[in-house]
């Protein structure tokens, strides 16, 4: 393929800088930490970090509120540190992809401090204020993190918007002034050699809070192709787009090569599927496997040749996918390789959590107490006084709070996992001794290896990246098999999402060829009788 981008066969890893590697004991990870682990992400494969937010912020929500985005976090490092690791990894083939939050800053940000200051400062108009109606919120929108969305000013008598914690104001994207230092902030990243942009909730800088429209708003696509002219189009980066309501039309609007708007975004149809209708994420139901196939194959089929899929089950503000949809105990490492297999056969460009290639687990809290996201901790509040039983409020923390994600990575058996000589920030998976880096490396067998080869078959096999996807429907609701077929190719994928062990009769299927890879060993593939163990997945070559 001639017009091949670089990160069509990539694969990306994201780094959570504050629980990836504690380089100086003060139990919080740090750009040095990663730049000492560059050997390590190497080994693995990667193409890209994404790296979530490292510049400068009073952590109310761990970065994701900025303080001033051309300097970095006291806690992570420096500036120069920063430079050294795009160079670093630049030397070893790997780019960095910076977190690009500008829906919001911190309420400690200068434009803010400036802006709270009065209604004729010039920083005004760089957030969003509203006079009171009625006395109160302007209307009824809700935040992400609970409570409305409007915060009142004392000084001013006015409200100001906030569509996540009340210390991270939202931008006001209407005004071309906010616009204009977006950019200037983005091409300064750029100089600095960065391989792109993750952008975070940018499906929402279009928004009319008037009129309570959030997502999609009418002009987003119009500021996304002026981004693009204006900063990252002259350069070859990634750009993908934390899109939470994207279907698969609206995917093509920022995709589609043709629009100069984005690479890719995240969708996340998938990640709602264990969550009641009309609910919150905290309101449970169980993962119906008819369903995921059907969204997944959907979205691996309708992008067509207007757009490019990302693909991941993890991020930071999900719990871990082996604790989720898979068995974290008997059958950890199977449903883990399992997760692993499933995905990065299929067409787009995969993304990896930190420690989703060692089958990190998540960690139960027995009180809120050991909560430190703040989603979790207001979520609970405000379930508590609405008259939720504890209990249940936990439960559903436990099963879907971001903590689960955010627990240090375990890289050996010695203390604290080896994340920190001192005291961790957010406690460690006491698992640790068993899952950890060290013992993954060394066992042929582990999560890491199957992630290891499966980025390899990535880079080795045109058809992992351009085939045509086609999903097998004639299987029982527990069984996920897809084929790809490329110039004249046809490998087939299988996995069984149960504890059970699943017989299948597919004659039609043909005869198998080599065998490419899998979670259990297995002397052969025979269509006419097929048994797969419990969680077993694997990928075949028909002859
Ligand atoms: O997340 C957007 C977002 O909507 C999340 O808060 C999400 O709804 C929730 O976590 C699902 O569990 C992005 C970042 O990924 C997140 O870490 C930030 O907290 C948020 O934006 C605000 O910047």
């Amino acid at each position: 393929m001639n017009n091949t981008k670089w990160w069509q066969p990539a694969v990306i890893y994201q780094i959570y800088p504050r629980s990836f590697q504690d380089s100086d004991g003060d139990g919080i990870g740090d750009l040095r930490g990663i730049i000492n682990r560059l050997d390590y992400l190497e080994h693995l494969g990667i193409t890209a970090i994404w790296l979530s937010p490292v510049y400068k912020s009073p952590n109310d929500d761990n970065g994701y509120d900025i303080s001033d985005y051309q300097d970095i976090m006291s806690e992570f490092g420096t500036m120069e540190d920063m430079e050294e690791l795009i160079e670093r990894a630049r030397l070893r083939n790997i780019r960095i992809i910076m977190d690009l939050v500008v829906n919001h800053t911190s309420d400690e940000h200068p434009w803010f401090i400036e802006a709270r200051k009065g209604k004729d400062n010039p920083y005004r108009n760089y957030y969003i204020w509203r006079d009171p109606v009625n006395g109160g919120v302007p209307n009824s929108l809700r935040s992400t993190f609970s409570g409305s969305a409007w915060e009142f000013d004392e000084a001013s008598g006015q409200y100001y918007l906030h569509l996540f914690s009340r210390r991270q104001p939202d931008l006001n994207w209407e005004n071309s002034k906010v616009r204009q230092e977006v950019w200037d902030m983005m091409n300064f990243w750029l100089d600095k050699g960065v391989g792109g942009f993750r952008m975070d909730v940018i499906d929402l800088v279009g928004k009319i809070p008037d009129k309570e429209i959030t997502g999609n708003g009418p002009k987003l696509h119009e500021y996304l192709q002026d981004m693009n002219r204006e900063t990252f189009g002259k350069h070859d980066v990634l750009t993908v787009g934390e899109t939470w309501g994207a279907t698969p039309e609206v995917a093509k609007l920022y995709s589609d090569p043709d629009r100069n708007e984005l690479s890719m975004v995240f969708q996340f149809e998938h990640i709602g599927l264990d969550q009641q209708d009309g609910g919150e994420k905290w309101d449970l139901k169980p993962l119906d496997v008819r369903e995921l196939k059907q969204v997944l194959a959907k979205w691996q089929t309708e992008l067509g040749n207007a757009g490019w899929n990302s693909l991941f089950w993890n991020n930071h503000d999900l719990p871990r996918i082996v604790s989720r949809w898979g068995d974290d105990k008997q059958y950890r490492v199977q449903s883990a390789k399992m997760f692993a297999i499933l995905l990065h056969l299929m067409k787009g460009t995969p993304y990896i959590y930190q420690g989703e290639e060692i089958g990190m687990t998540n960690y139960p809290i027995q009180e809120i107490s050991e909560a430190q996201d703040i989603e979790t901790i207001n979520m609970y509040q405000e379930r508590i006084a609405e008259g939720y039983a504890k209990e249940d409020i936990i439960y559903s923390i436990n099963v879907k709070g971001r903590d689960n994600a955010r627990t240090p990575v375990q890289w050996d058996h010695s203390p604290n996992g080896g994340f920190t000589t001192g005291e961790p920030w957010l406690h460690v998976n006491p698992n640790y001794k068993e899952i950890n880096v060290e013992a993954n490396l060394k066992d042929p067998d582990s999560v890491f290896h199957c992630y290891r080869k499966l980025i390899e078959l990535r880079k080795n096999n045109p058809i992992v990246v351009w085939g045509d996807f086609e999903l097998v429907t004639r299987v029982p609701d527990q069984v996920f098999m897809y084929f790809r077929r490329y110039e004249g190719e046809t490998w087939l994928v299988t996995a069984n999402f149960s504890r059970e062990p699943i017989t299948l009769e597919l004659p039609e299927t043909g005869q198998a060829g080599e065998f490419i890879i899998g979670n259990y060993t297995r002397d052969d593939v025979d269509f006419k009788q097929l048994q797969l163990q419990p969680y077993e997945a694997f990928a075949v070559k028909l002859a």
